[in-house]
């Protein structure tokens, strides 16, 4: 398991609720309402720190909860709102939905800062439903429900250019030859376990990402090795330098090496194999065979014909480097600048507003009740005024064009029966 990968829980705050409390003067029998209105729940935000490459925090702490807001008080006095939670992640984390897989946003190019999660509005504390029939209204609005998502973030880096390869062929020597980065390198399997990135400052040009990954071995796309998971760090590159050991130091021959990994490449995602590639036949310093024979040339007539450039250089000396680059360079160029950005399929309620519409009838058995809940509900009541005959014509409507009265059928509700809704109960007749 790496660390470009966690799976987290987020929750907005709770709205809080607005109060009823009536006013209290010398010599005034009955003051007005004075209820204060509750507070904002505090919103969940994800934003972009330039400043980090992993996703280890996540490991440590994996709940996320913004503060509810505080309930209204007496002398029309609001509620605190409840405090944001700010969610800090590298640039390139693609946050999805867990349970579909379904991308929500994806953190880069502009995008530093999402809203994921609103919190709940704060509910109006009664001083908002007096009106001149109804002096007294024993009524607030409840604040608006938090709201929580299982979330999979994933970083997947954004580099211009990736390096793939058997294990120690020499990408992190690669990398470190030419851009700024210093990975480790070491002649063992697996070195390198996270992604490195590295700018190349190539004279004359603008310069370009590379990324640096894990090696690839046969059979990871089942599982072997250490997989092919971390490919997601190539899936947004444009051009892809397939580094092989044409001196075959560890007696495999380099042809099959080559093929090996674009199966594995395909076995991934059939768009990375099918992307522009140059082969970097790198070790050329050790190249020794027994009866004379160029290695590079066998790669070269194998592969130049399939349309393949084929570079023989040494990561080590430095020799043949600088025209690789260059022929990346020009290969970039011809691609254009836009990177590749995942696309929203999974629409929180929050970001649609949707939320408001949601209502919830059920028949509370013990109080012999109709129960109307949910939030449109909520401000529907707190706009109309049930006391004047036109208000009240209008809430039917209403209770018929959403759906609610054919609802309360269908649970077989019979003339004169109570319906309740936020401390309101009237009877039902047709
Ligand atoms: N002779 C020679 N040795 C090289 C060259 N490039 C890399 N090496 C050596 O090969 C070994 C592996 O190099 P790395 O750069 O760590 O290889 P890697 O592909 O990043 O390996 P993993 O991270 O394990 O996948 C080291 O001992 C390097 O010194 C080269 O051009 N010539
Ligand atoms: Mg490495």
């Amino acid at each position: 398991m790496f660390a470009d990968r966690a799976k987290i829980y987020v929750r907005s705050g709770k709205g809080g609720d607005g109060h009823v409390s009536f006013r209290r003067e010398k010599y005034v029998p009955s003051g007005g309402p004075d209820g204060g209105d509750g507070g904002h729940g505090g919103d969940v935000i994800f934003v972009v720190d330039e400043g980090l490459n992993t996703l280890i925090d996540f490991r440590h702490i994996r709940k996320y909860k913004a503060g509810d807001g505080e309930e209204g008080g007496k002398k029309n006095c609001r509620g605190k709102d409840g405090e944001d939670i700010i969610i800090k992640v590298p640039a390139g984390t693609v946050i999805k939905e867990a349970q579909s897989g379904q991308v929500i946003t994806d953190m880069s190019g502009d995008n530093k800062r999402v809203v994921l999660l609103k919190g709940g509005k704060g509910g109006n504390g009664n001083q908002h439903y007096a009106t001149s029939t109804m002096q007294a209204p024993k009524y607030a609005q409840p604040g608006q429900a938090a709201q929580e998502l299982e979330l999979l973030l994933e970083l997947k880096v954004i580099a211009d250019v990736g390096l793939v390869g058997f294990p120690n062929v020499g990408k992190s020597t690669f990398l470190s030859r030419v851009t700024n980065a210093r990975p480790k390198i070491a002649n063992y399997h697996f070195t390198t376990l996270n992604p490195n990135l590295g700018v190349v400052d190539l004279e004359g040009t603008g310069g370009f990402v590379i990324a640096d990954i894990p090696g690839l071995i046969e059979g990871a796309s089942e599982g072997v090795g250490l997989g092919h998971e971390f490919l997601r760090h190539i899936e947004r590159t444009k051009v892809i330098i397939h580094i092989v050991d044409a001196a075959g130091t560890e007696g495999r021959d380099p042809i099959q090496d080559i093929y090996a990994i674009n199966k594995e490449l395909e076995a991934y995602n059939p768009e990375i194999a099918a992307r522009p590639q140059v082969i970097a036949a790198n070790k050329i310093d050790a190249i020794y065979t027994e009866d004379g024979s160029d290695p590079v040339e066998a790669i070269r007539a194998e592969f130049e014909p399939k349309g393949i450039k084929v570079f023989p250089m040494s990561a080590v000396t430095g020799q043949g480097v600088k025209e690789l680059l260059y022929e990346v360079n020009e290969m970039l160029q011809g691609i254009g600048e836009e990177t590749t950005v995942f696309a929203q399929e999974y629409f929180p309620d929050s970001m649609t507003g949707s939320v408001d519409d949601a209502y919830t009838v059920t028949y509370d058995e013990e109080e012999d009740e109709y129960v109307v809940e949910g939030p449109k509900i909520e401000k529907m009541l707190g706009y109309t005024n049930l006391d004047s005959e036109k208000g009240f014509t209008f809430f039917q409507n209403f209770l018929k064009d959403a759906g609610i009265l054919e609802e309360l059928e269908s649970l077989g509700i019979q003339e004169g029966d109570t319906v309740r809704m936020y401390g309101l109960s009237f009877d039902y007749y047709k």
